[in-house]
């Protein structure tokens, strides 16, 4: 299976962009799936449902999302196995903005 994150800051166009790709790679035979991971609200798991596409949504709640993303990978790979996937999209928050400064100060 291959795993693919795609962060960036809120209203980005992840999701804009994962839906138009994720549409030509189903086309090409593949069987995605979708970790969204977000700090308080999503509704991008009904935007990858309607294309048929399995998605799992984590909220980091006062956790910074990409910590929350590494302490939950294992779970996010077993719920792509049990969907029998061979590509597994974790669409993140990314970094929150105490650990972007303490990285970039
Ligand atoms: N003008 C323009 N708007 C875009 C583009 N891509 C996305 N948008 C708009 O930007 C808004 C946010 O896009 P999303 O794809 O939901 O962004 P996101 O990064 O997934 O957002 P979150 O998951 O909420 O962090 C939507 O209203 C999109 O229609 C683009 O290339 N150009
Ligand atoms: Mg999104």
């Amino acid at each position: 299976m291959k795993m693919v994150i795609v962060a960036g800051t809120p209203g980005a166009g992840k999701t804009s962009v994962l839906i138009y790709a994720l549409k030509h790679l189903i086309k090409k035979g593949f069987n995605p799936t979708v970790a969204k991971i977000d700090c308080l609200y999503t509704d991008d798991n009904l935007r990858f449902e309607k294309l048929g596409i399995p998605t799992l949504v984590g909220l980091s709640k006062d956790m910074c999302p990409d910590h929350f993303s590494i302490y939950n990978t294992g779970e996010m790979i077993d719920f792509a196995r049990t969907q029998s996937s061979d590509l597994l999209v974790i669409e993140t928050a990314g970094l929150c903005h105490r650990c972007y400064c303490r990285a970039m100060p």
